[in-house]
């Protein structure tokens, strides 16, 4: 195929005909397209299921249908009615199945049976689920500690299975957590409990509807969160400014098309998603937060002289904030050439956005993977942190901190104790209620379970969902450890790489899916999950279960947990058989979640509470505080300048409109204007013409390190792009084999996935193909 059969731009809003068209496509192309439309009318109703794909929450007043095109995906892509069973696995050797694209192993359709492979024929085999838990214990127990064994999650699991899982590896003498959170919010978590006390966002839905100005930072709510346009189109209309900030022109940022508004679609109106768009470069948003302050301050100096009202809201700043006076030494000790130089805008576009930000009584900050996959993300999410508190932003209607989770449930995830560094009152109160010796010592992350693995010192890897061979970075290197392992475990609905990947002994542990109907001893259970708003819900599974062979992950993990302790702590099969007494454990010992049972009742769920947004401030001062830190010198590393090697361009790594993380529903992007190919770098004209290429050339790319590997991705197209300059763009995960293992962020191992400093090459070898079609 030539190029322009693949590039060719998109000038419609986002959502609208577009999303129908492809929510359909994807219901007939599911092989069970009337049993999905019945499941997407349940998705996110009462008594329904929470709908798999994004962690957005719902307005509470909402009538509507909540679902919308990427959710329509992740619901219809969990439904397929093909299987990859023991036949399937007979007619294709492991080495085989290596060479397909992530895309075709997804595409299979659903694991049906427990499997184990065989190292002798390298092929999976049915195996029994006792059998397969059986295996599984006499590994761990072979351990000589139970720290050489990694217990990662996705943030998919329910807050019932994630719970069980952190009881069941504490219980076996471990805090190796490593989740995919580690890779995602962990630099809002640390960032915000150490300036306001608590780790999650201070809004609300409600929220949103009442601010005067919405900053979205980092974010393609388009494609990631597409329930977000709503709220943000609602707001433009009312005059509320929406104050986008992001290096590429997204689409849903820019105009939204409403698929529940006959209206809008029939007559193929859409309405716009912003006030302004502010276009920084890679990594450059603190520096870009650190001018809007620099610029208030100089105002409050200003009025103060002039003897007029002040900027700040002195009255907030004292009585619940801590460190001002050091914070404004440091704004006035950063140069504005240096705060132009790193956020790649001038100062126009500053003083323009501090004056926006002015404008406001009541401003949201909202953020995602474009500010915390960088080395300095915490900083820069306590600059967001320090801007907000100076006008009292935090802690009123209306106004707040919003970091936009990924995952579904990876919120609920970590309330439920997923954490590789368990705070004391957690651990405390497991040791009371199960009276057992608790691990107390730092678990590994995920880089650390790399690095644990490639050393040598784990031996098992257990997954509770997700695809970490491929989520990762350093690919290469990641896969390398793994096979290093004794034990490979998943727990999975969909085969992928990580699965082939695998250990001398591997398993495949096929469980239920959440839109399926979840059926123990005592009847037919549901699962919580939190949303990002900290709202707790009830999901019900409407659907018959792809296999009889299946079993739901609280069943899973108890049958693995039994097998390995016995009835130690708890009595295992006893608790799955009713879900509820899995949530009465869950009351006793995770703060915010007392009478769960009961409070589920209540439509929609309930809220967990947010000390910050009532203006209590959990920290060790008892007040928020704000956090000076120095502005980078440099955001290339220094020890790869050190090596006289410049890079030709940064890159960022981020997703397309047809994937959920490492799940490609399809090999589409149709917001960028990219069809059947996902191995593109985008890249502006100037640059490409720079680096003397041509739009259209391939190209390796390489990227830099301070280590002797040589990290390389080959036979990319280049596609000219409205990117500022300096800058690349790639889908995730073709190019994580370039992000390397020990470039990450400060406090947080978060891999520095937004920000790799890359060489190109001619390419060796121009004859690929597209990513096959399944
Ligand atoms: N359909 C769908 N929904 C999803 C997911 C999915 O893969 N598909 N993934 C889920 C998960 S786990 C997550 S974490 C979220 C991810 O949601 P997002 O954070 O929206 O995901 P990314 O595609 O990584 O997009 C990051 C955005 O940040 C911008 N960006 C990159 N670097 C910078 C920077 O330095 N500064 C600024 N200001 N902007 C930058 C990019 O241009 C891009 O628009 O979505 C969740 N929802
Ligand atoms: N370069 C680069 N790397 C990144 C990112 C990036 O932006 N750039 N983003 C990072 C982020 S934000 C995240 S969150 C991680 C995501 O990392 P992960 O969460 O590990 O990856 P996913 O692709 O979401 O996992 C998909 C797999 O989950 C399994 N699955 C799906 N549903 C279920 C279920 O209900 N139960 C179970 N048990 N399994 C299920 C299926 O087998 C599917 O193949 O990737 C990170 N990696
Ligand atoms: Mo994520």
């Amino acid at each position: 195929m030539s190029n322009d059969e693949h590039i060719k731009g998109y000038s419609g809003a986002a959502a609208g005909w577009g999303a129908l068209k492809s929510v359909t496509r994807s219901w007939l192309g599911s092989d069970n397209a009337v049993k999905n439309i019945r499941a997407m009318l349940k998705t996110n109703q009462d008594h329904g299921f929470d709908c798999p794909g994004c962690a957005w929450g719902e307005s509470p007043e909402s009538g509507l249908v909540k679902f919308c095109e990427n959710g329509a995906k992740a619901v219809n892509w969990e439904s397929s009615g093909r299987s990859v069973d023991p036949d399937f696995f007979a007619r294709h050797p492991v080495a085989e199945l290596l060479k397909q694209t992530d895309y075709w192993l997804e595409y299979q359709g659903r694991l049906s049976h427990p499997m184990r492979y065989d190292a002798s024929t390298d092929h999976y085999v049915e195996t029994t689920w006792a059998d397969a838990f059986a295996l599984v214990a006499r590994h761990l127990q072979d351990l000589e500690s139970p720290d050489q064994a990694e217990f990662y999650t996705s943030g998919r699991a329910s807050n019932e299975a994630a719970y069980l899982y952190q009881l069941f590896v504490r219980a076996f003498g471990t805090n190796n957590f490593p989740d995919c959170s580690n890779m995602c919010h962990e630099a809002s978590g640390i960032g915000m409990a150490d300036s306001i006390g608590v780790s999650k966002g201070t809004v609300v839905f409600d929220d949103l509807e009442h601010a005067d100005a919405i900053f979205v930072i980092g974010q393609n709510p388009g494609t990631n969160h597409p329930r977000m346009l709503e709220p943000l189109r609602e707001a433009v209309q009312r005059g509320a400014q929406v104050i986008c900030i992001n290096p590429l022109k997204e689409r849903g940022l820019e105009r939204f098309q409403h698929p529940q508004h006959p209206l809008e679609m029939l007559s193929n109106g859409s309405k716009p998603t912003n006030t302004a768009y502010f276009r920084p470069a890679l990594g450059g948003d603190m520096a870009l937060m650190r001018g809007i302050a620099k610029y208030l301050l100089a105002w409050e100096r200003e009025a103060a002289a002039k003897g007029e009202p002040p900027v700040f809201d002195h009255a907030f700043i004292a009585a619940h904030t801590t460190g001002l006076d050091t914070y404004l030494v440091s704004l006035d000790a950063t140069s504005w050439e240096h705060i132009v130089e790193q956020s790649g805008l001038g100062l126009e576009d500053i003083e323009l956005a501090a004056r926006m930000y002015r404008r406001a009584e009541r401003v949201v900050m909202c953020w995602a993977m474009g500010i915390t996959q960088h080395r300095h993300s915490v900083a820069t999410v306590q600059e967001i942190i320090n801007l907000q508190l100076l006008r009292g932003n935090v802690g009123k209607p209306g106004a707040g901190l919003s970091p936009v989770r990924g995952h579904s449930n990876v919120q609920g995830d970590r309330s439920m104790g997923i954490d590789e560094r368990p705070p004391a009152e957690l651990l405390d109160a497991l040791a009371r209620r199960f009276c057992f010796e608790v691990p107390r010592g730092h678990g590994h992350n995920t880089v650390q379970a790399i690095q644990a693995m490639e050393a040598g010192r784990s031996r098992v890897f257990l997954g509770l969902g997700g695809n970490f061979a491929q989520a990762t970075p350093d690919t290469e290197r990641t896969h390398a450890a793994l096979r290093r392992c004794e034990l490979t475990v998943h727990i999975a609905t969909k085969l992928n790489r990580s699965h082939l990947v695998t250990g001398r002994d591997a398993l495949i542990l096929p469980c239920l899916g959440r839109t399926e109907i979840d059926r123990q001893a005592e009847g037919p259970q549901g699962v919580t999950v939190e949303d990002t708003f900290s709202m707790v819900h009830i999901s019900h599974g409407q659907l018959k279960p792809h296999s009889s062979h299946l079993r739901s992950e609280p069943a899973i993990i108890a049958g693995i947990a039994e097998a390995t302790l016995g009835d130690r702590p708890v009595d295992w099969s006893w608790l799955i058989a009713d879900y509820g007494r899995i949530r009465e454990l869950i009351a006793d010992t995770i703060p915010g979640f007392e009478n769960f049972n009961a409070r589920l009742e209540q439509p929609g769920g309930f809220h967990l509470g947010n000390a910050a947004a009532e203006r209590v401030w959990h920290t060790d001062s008892g007040k928020a505080r704000f956090r000076a830190h120095e502005l980078p010198d440099e955001l290339v590393n220094a020890s790869v300048l050190a090596r006289g090697e410049t890079p030709d361009l940064i890159l960022q790594t981020m997703r397309s409109h047809d994937q959920y993380n490492t799940t490609l529903y399809g090999l589409d992007d149709r917001y960028r204007g990219v069809f059947g190919l996902r191995q593109v770098l985008f890249v502006n004209e100037a640059d490409i013409r720079r680096l003397g290429f041509e739009p259209g050339d391939r190209v390796d790319i390489v990227s830099l390190w301070d280590d002797e590997r040589r990290r390389r991705v080959t036979n990319f197209v280049l596609v000219a792009y409205d990117l500022p300059p300096g800058q690349a763009a790639a889908y995730y995960p073709e190019t994580n084999p370039l992000v390397p293992l020990d470039s990450y962020g400060d406090q947080t191992f978060t891999p520095t996935s937004k920000f790799i400093a890359i060489v190109l090459e001619k390419a060796k070898k121009t004859n690929i193909l597209p990513a096959k079609q399944a």
